[in-house]
């Protein structure tokens, strides 16, 4: 169990949040000598910067871009008096990838894995009415201990490089938003909720965690602010008989209100937005309240010009309304959970999330999407003497996220890993421990996957069978075939999609991304590789295939918008397999999607 609550930080009756975004200080530790020097009582130098954001993209020098090893920020905050009496806490949302945290020179707290957020405990050590000093320590250095998975090299001048294992930038800093928060003494700190849809009647079975004794009271609201139902106890059922249930496009959010009492004292209220909905698997159908559906969508990167992968509302907002444009129905979180803003909103605008742990990069070779696309490369990752530390943070990331997300009607399914090696023997304990346990964190037992590419191929993959559904990256006339060869690649495409067919596994498959690189500049006639002519012919290809089997139940394509990567042969200023620019514009893709998607109704081949 988390020894923090993952709760949104809300405002309510009993509850203080206050966001400290805004300019920070910031000091680049260029010879890790900030633990000796105290900097943790205070950082040299005048240097300002944006929380939340990525550091790397606001400076014109490419040491600090590239900058690798620990980075400091420091801010003054007031802690209420207020406040006093109660718990306090500092609350980060992202810390990529670990950090350890400062209140007035004293170590408050720490936390490793990047994509997810931490509560460090201040109440003791708070001064109240008065000035405190906050200083964060952020070190960026990948290994294969903790994902996701890369090196840290040592160049000649001494400067430490990041080798990432995987295809996008190493962003890193405070990259979400920062909370100063006062929960009362006995709090709710979780809460379960699963449901049982009926046709109109719904079952809400809950159950909250307190941290203390209390009598729970839970009165759930419809979208006008009408009291639809009550219920006592820290754990019930409650029963709707005309739901209103959250759907695709057509999101329907009630608040549920949790009060902790004592007699007629009020020790604890917190509210949520929640949606009634069902997620089932039958036989190779995904249902969505008894229906079958068909998902259209994207991988997704939070990723943007000069913030990086900071959080940005405005990108946020953009990425919405290109997406609801398009006729999507959902995305993937690759490869980390995204800002919990994010979920949010989709939640709202009723997308469903396929929810991926930042589990990418564990694959013997350093630049996995070139090998991986290929087939080649695959060795033994889960054999090495570090895999039981690595099991051992890639569980926890599992438990975070579940515990974080579980609540949101838009997740409907877990994705545990990106892009892994599977065919070696000593994969599959690793998996089943991450499968079981990803199980036992989620109340509503949500489909679980994982992403694989294509050397986890029907013959030689030992682990597929623990997914619910299978996600497939494919590259059929990108890295395997492209060009003129791209009927070739169709037939070894095709080749491929009849042995999962003869398997008869009877679950639903996904296509988890699809693609080919695409310069927004080129255009040519008979097309070549790389113009936007050749990325439709690739897309056509590949629908013509997906269109013809009958267990593909989605389409998920890679990716939504141009992203950075480390520079090297294979990216162009970053990987341009968007349907977007990175400026959110479309290509040409952009228009045959939405021709596509617009035309398929959300139970495409429901009847099949
Ligand atoms: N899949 C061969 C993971 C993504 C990459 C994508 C690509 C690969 C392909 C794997 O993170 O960006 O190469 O475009």
């Amino acid at each position: 169990m988390l020894e923090y609550s993952l709760l949104y930080p809300e405002y309510s009756e009993t509850r203080l949040s206050q966001k400290l975004d805004g300019m920070w200080r910031f000091a680049i530790d260029w010879n890790g000598e900030g633990g000796i020097l105290n900097w943790c009582a205070g950082i040299p130098g005048h240097d300002t910067i944006p929380v939340p954001a990525s550091f790397q993209d606001f400076y014109t020098e490419k040491s600090i871009r590239e900058f690798t090893g620990d980075v400091w920020y420091e801010r003054d905050i007031i802690v209420p008096a207020a406040m006093e009496g109660d718990r306090v806490y500092l609350r980060f949302g992202a810390t990529t990838h670990r950090a350890t945290v400062y209140l007035n020179g004293v170590k408050a707290g720490e936390h490793e894995g990047g994509y997810l957020p931490f509560m460090v405990d201040i109440t003791t050590m708070a001064v109240y009415g008065k000035k405190n000093k906050v200083v964060v320590v952020v070190n960026n250095e990948l290994n294969e201990t903790n994902i996701p998975c890369g090196m840290t090299i040592t160049l000649g001048n001494g400067r430490k490089m990041s080798k990432p294992y995987f295809d996008f930038y190493n962003y890193s800093g405070l990259q979400r938003s920062v909370y100063l928060l006062s929960l009362p003494k006995i709090a709710v700190e979780d809460v379960d909720l699963s449901y049982a849809v009926d046709g109109e009647h719904a079952e809400i079975t809950y159950s909250i965690r307190t941290t203390g004794d209390a009598d729970v009271v839970l009165s759930l609201f419809d979208e006008d602010g009408k009291k639809e139902a009550s219920s006592k106890g820290g754990s019930g059922v409650i029963k709707l008989e005309n739901a209103h249930l959250w759907q695709v496009g057509n999101a329907y959010l009630y608040t549920l209100r949790i009060e902790l009492r004592d007699g007629d004292k009020l020790l604890d209220v917190y509210e949520m937005p929640i949606g009634i909905r069902e997620v089932k698997i039958e036989g190779t159908k995904i249902l969505l309240n008894g229906s079958p559906i068909y998902f259209k969508g994207f991988g997704k990167h939070e990723d943007s010009d000069i913030v990086g992968r900071g959080f940005n509302i405005g990108v946020m907002k953009r990425d919405f309304e290109l997406m609801k444009w398009i006729g999507a129905n959902s995305f993937r979180t690759s490869h980390y959970p995204y800002d919990e803003e994010i979920y949010r909103e989709a939640d709202r605008e009723g997308f469903m999330i396929i929810d991926e742990v930042p589990a990418v990069g564990l694959f013997e070779s350093l630049s996995n999407f070139l090998d991986a696309g290929t087939g080649k490369g695959a060795k033994s990752f889960f054999s090495k003497p570090t895999t039981p530390i690595l099991l051992e943070k890639h569980l926890k990331a599992i438990e975070e996220m579940i515990v974080r997300d579980k609540n949101h009607p838009s997740v409907v399914a877990w994705s545990l890993l990106n892009e892994p090696e599977s065919t070696d023997e000593n994969s599959l304990p690793y998996f089943e421990k991450l499968f079981e346990a990803a199980k036992r964190f989620d109340p509503q037992h949500r489909p679980r996957t994982f992403a694989m590419e294509v050397s986890s191929s029907p013959e030689r993959c030992k682990c597929y069978h623990l997914s619910d559904f299978i996600a497939l990256n494919r590259y059929y006339g990108w890295y395997i075939l492209g060009g003129y060869e791209i009927s070739d690649a169709e037939a070894k495409f095709v080749a491929e999609m009849e042995k999962w067919k003869a398997l008869n596994l009877g679950k639903p498959f996904i296509f988890s991304e699809y693609g080919a690189d695409t310069l927004s500049s080129e255009h040519k006639l008979p097309s070549v590789m790389w113009t936007q002519e050749y990325q439709i012919e690739v897309f056509e290809m590949l629908h013509r295939v997906f269109d013809s089997y009958d267990f593909v139940r989605g389409e998920q394509a890679w990716a939504f918008a141009d992203f950075q990567t480390t520079e090297g042969l294979m990216r162009v200023n970053g990987n341009k397999k968007g349907i977007f620019t990175r400026q959110r514009q479309p290509k040409d893709i952009a228009f045959v999607l939405k021709k596509r998607w617009e035309s398929m109704p959300l139970d495409y081949k429901g009847d099949r």
